[in-house]
């Protein structure tokens, strides 16, 4: 059973001017795609053959020798939610739980936004920048290469890819600008809020299970 590599929630040229459609072409048909078929190209006749992404993942993450397999796993399922946590009608501010749990932890919308970009820049090398629910506390993590939160048992709610292929084409070396541009622009709340709705919920494997 082979992974399918997720079509992007939107058109190439929908999140431009805050990331183009050359970015997207190139993240989604070549990276994404990379990863996809490499994870393919390793469980194949393996005991991970049929096994759902996220078995996969947490699996893979346990031992070293299968480190390249976990690197696949984590940054297909990352893609996957990075797109979903993005939308054409995106920025603007979020409302109701989610709103108030913000507001509470961060002190607002805008010191969270402070504090999200200072952490995605401060994130050395290729990572990730992520708002997660960690035993029912909003936090703002990073994680290095393709690492995610549920192999640190916290739910993801919101990602940013900081690799410089998400940015360099639009923003060159400028990571703060691309990470401002994102949250002000392209960020789907009613999608994060889905996923803090879901993390919060009876049913947290789902929260996670995006592709
Ligand atoms: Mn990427």
């Amino acid at each position: 059973m082979a992974f399918r590599l997720p079509d992007l929630p939107y058109a190439y040229d929908a999140l431009a001017p805050h990331m183009s459609a050359d970015t997207l072409k190139f993240h989604h048909d070549k990276h994404h795609k990379g990863y996809v078929d490499k994870l393919n190209a390793a469980i194949e006749g393996t005991r991970f053959d049929g096994m759902e992404l996220e078995e996969i993942i947490r699996e893979s993450a346990k031992g070293q020798d299968t480190q390249g397999l976990f690197n696949n796993a984590a940054q297909t399922w990352n893609h996957t939610f990075f797109w979903h946590c993005m939308s054409p009608k995106g920025g603007g501010a979020p409302d109701g739980e989610l709103a108030r749990l913000i507001d509470e932890t961060f002190g607002g919308l805008d010191a969270f936004k402070d504090e999200f970009v200072k952490a995605a820049g401060g994130r050395f090398g290729s990572g990730w920048a992520w708002l997660v629910l960690d035993g029912g506390a909003l936090k703002i993590t990073t994680t290095p290469n393709a690492e995610l939160p549920m192999i640190h048992g916290q739910e993801a709610l919101l990602t940013c890819d900081v690799w410089e292929h998400a940015y360099y084409l639009d923003y060159q070396n400028r990571r703060p600008d691309f990470v401002r541009g994102f949250l002000d622009n392209l960020v789907d709340w009613a999608f994060v809020a889905k996923s803090l709705e879901l993390a919060s919920g009876a049913e947290p494997e789902k929260a996670r299970r995006v592709g």
